[in-house]
């Protein structure tokens, strides 16, 4: 078997259009349009790395297909659907709700590919065809809520995903890790009173949404403790990362035991990243993967899905993304990333202490995730 890969073109295509970075242009008062943050070149030249590094070679390409009406419901409403879908079919696109999340037109078509990219990672795991598989989707995902999109997403793909393995693959028990560097607002609201959705979400302490992704946020009624936060320090690094897997991310699914590991797999941690003030590299991201490989083949016979979402240095995010995805393959290519040697050794990468109490805070919270029965 293989490590299966989604891609299509049309990810590249998904027009966020100009803006003064994410707020949107306005030159009479004073905001000079240039291209949008969120912009295809993160993505394509991840995916153009992958091939050029002759890593795709051992990957089972995976087509996916548009989200359907009755796959997007499982999440959001129709008024957003119709919302989106109206908004798509103007001249110069819309909105997907919260005035960051633009789109331009046909945007609906492309956001259910995406959508439906994160469900045919999923599918082909769960039906076996590959050993574990990463999506490499645009838009992204995860802070979008049942009734809107937010903060550049417009559906949530990977608690679509969730979904759709439980309606049609009897999945049970499933944990969404979120590395994303903002927090996973979308997720966590989906599946706040979820007994069976472990949501973990690590993110730079109170930066998107904001007052959003707090320690004290944990789950309500039958879901409680079943959300997980940690907010870490701006400035947290490799040391940080490493540490927040080893004392709380894999403490927690060793006790909540899915049956499906996601990973809402933003690279926007990463030291060049221009939204967000982390000095996450390559190393760690290939670290990383390499704990919720080992923990998903203990827990849960491998079944791993990796779903994009932000990252927004076009030059560092396709070496940390061909970390992550040589680390599912088993492979390591004869590219090497050429950041790390300095990037690794920088000022700071260590744990510091004030890191280390958040993560200690978390920690003992993850011993409060509700055990498998
Ligand atoms: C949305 C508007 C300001 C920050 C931006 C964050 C998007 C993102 O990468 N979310 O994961
Ligand atoms: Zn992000």
């Amino acid at each position: 078997m293989a490590t299966g890969y989604v891609w299509h073109e049309l990810y590249g295509w998904h027009d966020t259009g100009t803006s003064a970075g994410f707020v949107y242009g306005n030159g009479p008062a004073g905001l000079q349009p240039a291209l949008h943050y969120e912009s295809p070149d993160s993505k394509t030249r991840l995916h153009e790395l992958v091939a050029v590094s002759g890593v795709a070679d051992g990957l089972m390409a995976l087509r996916p297909e548009r989200a359907t009406d009755e796959e997007l419901l499982l999440v959001h409403d129709r008024a957003h659907l119709e919302r989106v879908a109206a908004e798509s079919r103007l001249p110069k696109g819309g909105d997907a709700g919260d005035g960051f999340s633009p789109f331009g037109q046909g945007g609906d078509e492309i956001a259910r590919l995406s959508a439906g990219g994160a469900i045919a990672a999923t599918s082909a795991v769960l039906e076996g065809r590959v050993d574990n598989a990463y999506a490499l989707v645009r838009p992204p995902g995860h802070h979008a809520l049942p009734h809107m999109g937010m903060g550049f997403c417009i559906f949530a793909n990977v608690a679509v995903a969730a979904r759709v393995a439980r309606a049609r693959h009897g999945v049970g028990r499933l944990a969404v890790v979120d590395w994303d560097v903002h927090h996973g607002n979308g997720t966590q609201a989906i599946f706040y009173d979820d007994p069976d959705t472990l949501a973990i979400s690590i993110h730079q302490d109170n930066w998107f949404p904001p007052d959003s992704g707090h320690l004290r946020e944990r789950g309500i009624g039958a879901g409680e403790g079943t959300t997980l936060n940690v907010p870490l320090p701006p400035g947290s690094g490799n040391g940080a990362y490493l540490a927040v897997m080893e004392q709380v991310v894999v403490p927690a699914l060793e006790r909540f035991r899915p049956e499906l590991i996601m990973v809402a797999c933003g690279f926007d941690a990463n030291v060049l990243d221009p939204l967000a003030r982390m000095m996450v590299t390559s190393t760690a991201y290939r670290a990383m993967t390499g704990m919720l490989l080992d923990t998903a083949a203990t827990l849960c016979d491998g079944r791993i899905v990796f779903s994009h979402e932000g990252g927004y240095s076009e030059v560092y995010v396709p070496f940390c993304g061909l970390a992550v995805i040589e680390t599912l393959a088993g492979s390591k290519s004869s590219v090497d990333d050429p950041f790390a040697g300095l990037l690794d050794g920088i000022g700071g990468q260590a744990l510091q202490p004030h890191q280390a109490a958040v993560i200690a805070e978390a920690a003992a919270l993850a011993g409060d995730v509700p055990p498998a029965r």
